[in-house]
């Protein structure tokens, strides 16, 4: 079967992709989804404590007052069930479930140079094609279990937290070994302690929280919610990061150590990401940087009671902010529990899986269950996990064999007419993302609507528009202190083998959505229309100047 549009993927951005295409430009669209049901990343992510870290109000789409005004959130930070039925609501509203294949995982892409069209094949084996691709796959939709020796020997169950089980995993009674303490890992510990027999955190690289400071919302706020419609959506496209949250203009200098000490107090008692919000110059100011993390060790010295869990839990050896900062409910308290240990893998790291647990360079510890809080192959992983194809038959693989090579994070040179919400190159996992995905989502709807209305057949990032744009990802990436952690999986470090390149654009939200404005208004400069057609403009990173004086310290 043919259609006008394929997409891939019905989570938050596939969902307003189908009905972008669909009900505004009256494409013939097919949604793909490999799961079962709508959400996303929140079909997939139902382990113990899951939890979304913005807040509801600002978790959602903007391009419908009414829908806004439909919805009310529950809590301040929206769990699984809430999101999925709000994105539910959205589907109904919209009625997109009947251009949605649930169940069709696509193994393959292909780009036919002779016909301009995309042929795609699912893993059922179900074959349709399409003028125009678009995967709306996720960041970080592809789990990261890591290959540690034993594993298949392991008697007891083990889950990644990014496929856990929809039927809920019993925990009761049993140990638990979690192995990792990212944002997910944060969540997950103090929810598995409280019906585990013992749990065992395994902890290879200590990590800042804050806490989330979760709590019920009131009719008056969510009252508030529907009548400043306006501002909060305005707040989310002027911001950096897309959060309904402005970041103070002030410098950590600008303030004695006393103010300082009673804003980071404040900052601490409202809770959640807002923490990094508290001074401008905290993402690029390592002496600044320094206070804010000075203020959080010490919190954890004083939460945890144990001195040596204590100091192993503290010893963080990146700046704050600089890999995802997570946000937590009684994590650090968590270890004061009896039926919690911590196991610091820097002094002794895990030699391989056996059949009755964990072995370290010390000891065994014996496990009934592994949770795996080990991350995702982000970014890249859902993309290269399907066999695209572009132009005379070449793989998207074989073009990011260095690194991810993008114009805006939105086109592949010789992948024509396929586009990538929140990609690689785009602010994405620095923002609270259904934002950076409604930017997205109409920036590919409006570009396709130009390319129907002017007769134009196919639309391609030109390379040297990706090479600019790459040298200019970079340069975004080292005006801030991220480059201080070369080991978070920004850099694609958690995945072995994968190239080390800064992966989404930490310039900012606001001025990356100006800079799509204005390449759009220039005619699509940058891009290459019907092969050379219409002139492409060679670029350089110069051409985007300025654009990384404003680091986005991300989500
Ligand atoms: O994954 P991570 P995550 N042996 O990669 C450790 C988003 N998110 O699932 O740092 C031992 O951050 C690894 O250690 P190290 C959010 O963007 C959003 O927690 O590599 N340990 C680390 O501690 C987040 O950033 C929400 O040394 C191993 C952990 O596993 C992203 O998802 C909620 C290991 C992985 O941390 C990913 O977070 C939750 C090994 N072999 C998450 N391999 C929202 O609110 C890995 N680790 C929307």
């Amino acid at each position: 079967m043919h259609f006008d549009a394929l997409v891939i993927g019905a989570g938050f951005a596939g969902l307003y992709q189908l009905h972008c295409l669909r009900d505004r430009l009256g494409l013939r669209v097919r949604v793909l989804e490999a799961g079962g049901d709508i959400g996303g990343t929140w079909y997939w992510n139902r382990y113990p404590g899951a939890r979304c870290d913005s807040e509801s109000h600002a978790y959602r789409y903007f391009f419908s007052r009414e829908l806004n005004d439909e919805w009310q959130s529950s809590e301040r930070y929206p769990g699984p069930p809430e999101i999925r039925a709000y994105l539910n609501h959205v589907a109904a509203k919209f009625d997109l479930r009947r251009d949605i294949r649930f169940g069709a995982r696509v193994t393959a892409a292909h780009f036919e140079d002779a016909a301009n069209r995309w042929r795609i094949e699912t893993e059922s084996g179900e074959k349709c094609s399409a003028t125009y691709l678009v995967t709306a796959v996720g960041c970080l939709s592809a789990a990261n279990v890591p290959a540690i020796e034993g594993l298949s020997d392991f008697g007891g169950k083990w889950y990644h937290t990014g496929e856990w089980p929809h039927e809920g995993v019993d925990l009761a009674g049993k140990r638990v070994g979690q192995i990792g303490t990212g944002s997910t890992g944060i969540q997950a510990a103090p929810v598995i302690a409280q019906s585990a027999a013992h749990l065992t955190v395994f902890q290879r690289t200590a990590n800042y929280s804050v806490p989330a400071r979760n709590a019920p919302l009131t009719p008056e706020f969510n009252r508030w919610v529907r009548e400043n419609y306006d501002e909060i959506r305005e707040t989310t496209r002027q911001t950096p990061n897309g959060h309904a949250f402005r970041i103070s203009r002030r410098n950590v200098a600008d303030v004695t150590p006393e103010e300082r000490q009673a804003i980071y107090e404040a900052a601490w008692e409202t809770g959640g990401l807002q923490f990094r919000a508290t001074f401008r110059d905290l993402l690029i100011d390592k002496a600044a940087n320094d206070t804010a993390a000075d203020f959080l060790k010490a919190r954890i010295r004083a939460i945890v009671k144990d001195p040596a869990t204590a100091e192993a839990l503290a010893d963080i050896n990146h700046p704050y902010s600089t890999k995802r900062p997570p946000i937590d409910t009684d994590y650090f308290e968590t270890f004061n529990r009896p039926n919690v240990s911590l196991v610091d893998l820097r002094a002794e790291p895990i030699e391989r899986i056996t059949p009755k647990g964990i072995r370290t360079s010390n000891r065994e510890i014996e496990l009934d269950v592994i949770v795996f809080a080990t991350g995702f192959d982000a970014m890249t992983g859902p993309l290269l996990k399907m066999d695209i194809r572009g132009r005379a038959g070449r793989a998207l693989r074989d073009a990011w064999k260095a690194g991810p090579e993008t114009y805006l994070g939105l086109q592949v040179p010789d992948f024509p007419n396929l586009f990538t919400v929140t990609g690689p190159g785009s602010p994405s996992v620095l923002t609270n993302m259904p934002v950076a995905i409604e930017q997205h989502v109409e920036w590919i709807t409006d570009c396709i609507g130009h390319l129907r209305s002017h007769g134009i057949e196919t639309i391609e990032a030109s390379p040297e528009a990706a090479r600019a744009w790459g040298a200019h990802v970079d340069e975004a990436a080292n005006a801030t202190l991220m480059t201080h952690a070369k080991h978070s999986w920004y850099y694609g470090a958690n995945v072995p083998g994968k190239p080390r390149v800064f992966m989404p654009y930490a310039g900012g939200l606001q001025r990356y959505r100006k800079i799509c404005e204005d390449i759009a208004a220039r005619g699509y400069e940058g891009f290459v229309m019907d092969r050379g057609r219409t002139a492409t403009v060679a670029l350089t990173a110069g051409d985007f100047a300025g654009a990384a004086a404003s680091p986005s310290p991300g989500v």
